[in-house]
C-alpha cells in the first residue's frame, strides 16, 4: 500500500464543498453547515491500487485555508452552475492554487448539475477556460451519491 495522498475540495461560500464530499466519503450529502474546515480518510481501490486519501474539505473562511492547500497533489475546485460569479472567482482561485502548491492537479468540479434547469454556465464555457488555464472538469451533483458523478471527478486524477 502507497503513503497518504492529500487532496482538498475549495471554492466559494455555499458552492456545495462539504456536500460533496460527504457525499463521496459517506455515501450522503451534509446537512450540517460549518464554517470550519474538516479532514476525512478514504481508502480507495483504483484497479489493483489501493490509494488512502486524506480529503480536507476546506471552509473558505478558514484563515488556515493557504496550509491546506499546500501539500495537496489535488486540488477540487468547485463551482455552482446556478450562480455565474462563482465561474467568474474561478481563475483568482487557480492563481492561488498555483501559487501555493504548483504541481497539485486541479479539479474544476461543476456542482449542482440537478439544477440544470437553472444553470449560469454549463460545458463550452468551462471547456474554454479548462483550455486557457489547464485543468480538468466534471460535472455533479452533490445531492445524489449514486449517480451525481461525484465518484467519478474524485476518480479523475487517479484512473
Ligand atoms: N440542488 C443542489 N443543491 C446542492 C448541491 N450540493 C450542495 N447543495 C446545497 O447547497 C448548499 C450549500 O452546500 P454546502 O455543501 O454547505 O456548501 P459549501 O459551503 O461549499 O460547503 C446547501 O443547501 C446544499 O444542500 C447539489 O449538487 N445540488
Ligand atoms: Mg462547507
Amino acid at each position: 500500500m502507497q503513503g497518504m495522498l492529500k487532496v482538498c475540495v475549495v471554492g466559494d461560500a455555499e458552492v456545495g464543498k462539504s456536500s460533496l464530499v460527504a457525499s463521496f466519503v459517506a455515501g450522503e450529502p451534509t446537512t450540517t453547515p460549518t464554517a470550519r474546515s474538516r479532514m476525512y480518510k478514504k481508502t480507495l481501490r483504483v484497479g489493483d491500487r489501493e490509494l488512502q486519501l486524506l480529503i480536507w474539505d476546506a471552509s473558505s473562511l478558514d484563515p488556515k485555508l493557504d496550509g491546506i492547500i499546500k501539500g495537496s497533489r489535488v486540488v477540487y475546485l468547485v463551482v455552482d452552475v446556478t450562480r455565474y460569479e462563482t465561474l467568474e472567482s474561478l481563475p483568482a482561485w487557480v492563481s492561488k492554487i498555483r501559487e501555493l502548491e504548483p504541481r497539485a492537479e486541479i479539479v474544476v468540479v461543476a456542482n449542482k448539475a440537478d439544477r440544470k434547469y437553472e444553470a449560469q454556465f454549463w460545458e463550452e464555457e468551462l471547456r474554454e477556460l479548462a483550455q486557457r488555464l489547464g485543468f480538468r472538469f466534471a460535472f455533479t451533483s452533490a445531492l445524489d451519491p449514486e449517480d451525481g458523478g461525484v465518484r467519478e471527478a474524485f476518480l479523475l486524477p487517479f484512473s
